[in-house]
């Protein structure tokens, strides 16, 4: 997917499919950018990835097809400016609870006159190369979404939606099950009803509703879409590897298991 067609997709409430890198190893994006996400999400917010390590894994994305996406480590003005600086066309900002804070991160994600992003060379304007046509389309091509993940957010969606230059919320359901009060409890009426609040918001207000399935079931993402929500984090990279480690030594002790007995009968 282009990255222009990303910022188009959620304004038009498309649905796209990423998911979720944890992991700051360069071959974790070069793996993850082949195998058919429309876009991949660093996390800077919950990991030890920094700048040096987001550009590492946009390098790995690079030419592959998905959107290289970074969740900041906070609602921080370097943080969005670094992070676009090194090659993200989209800032995920966590812990976004009001109206004028979803303001301060589009501030932050966008040249003036709209926002305080300082220009310069750097990686994602080819050093410098592609300067002209880098600032002429960035702050139209570079998508903005905040997340949900408080009772306060889910309260003011309708006027942190409102705030212009913003195209997408999306909910972080640990975050959000915890500001209720029951941290985990990701099923809960009170976290489903706060989900289902926000998806309708997002509907009236015509921009993208996000949310992450952490630990994905083609049942939740089907049930998440059918909610209303758009832009959808599939799982998590160290899912994905627990899962699969998990799936292959349980395969492998049940391979193993026969000819073992077999070899511990034979005399
Ligand atoms: C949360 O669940 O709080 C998240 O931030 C998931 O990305
Ligand atoms: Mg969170």
């Amino acid at each position: 997917m282009m990255s222009s067609s990303l910022r188009r997709a959620l304004l038009e409430r498309r649905v796209s499919l990423g998911t979720w890198i944890q992991i700051g190893h360069p071959a974790v994006a070069e793996v993850l950018a082949g195998v058919g996400f429309d876009w991949l999400c660093v996390d800077c917010e919950h990991t030890d990835i920094g700048p040096a390590g987001f550009a590492a894994l946009a390098r790995g994305m690079h030419g592959r097809g998905p959107v290289p996406l970074a969740r900041v480590r906070e609602n921080d003005t370097l943080a969005i400016r670094q992070v676009l600086d090194l090659g993200a066309m989209g800032v995920i900002v966590p812990l976004v609870n009001s109206a004028a804070e979803a303001a301060r991160a589009v501030r932050a994600a966008k040249y003036p006159p709209q926002g305080v992003r300082g220009f310069a060379f750097h990686r994602g304007n080819d050093w410098g190369a592609g300067f002209d046509a880098y600032a002429e389309r960035a702050n139209g091509e570079i998508a903005v979404v905040v997340m949900v993940e408080s009772r306060q957010a889910v309260e003011d969606i309708d006027a942190i939606l409102a705030v212009e230059g913003i195209d997408g919320v999306f909910i972080g359901p640990y975050d959000l099950s915890g500001s209720y009060g029951i941290p985990g409890q990701t099923s809960h009426a009170s976290v489903r009803q706060a989900c289902a609040r926000v998806a309708e918001a997002c509907r009236q207000a015509g921009k993208s509703a996000g949310v992450h399935v952490v630990l994905p079931t083609p049942d939740g993402i089907r049930a998440a879409i059918e909610e209303g929500f758009t832009f959808v984090a599939v799982g998590v990279d160290t899912v994905f590897l627990e899962r699969a480690g998990r799936t292959a030594v349980a395969a492998a002790r049940d391979a193993a298991a026969p000819g073992g007995r077999q070899r511990e009968s034979t005399p």
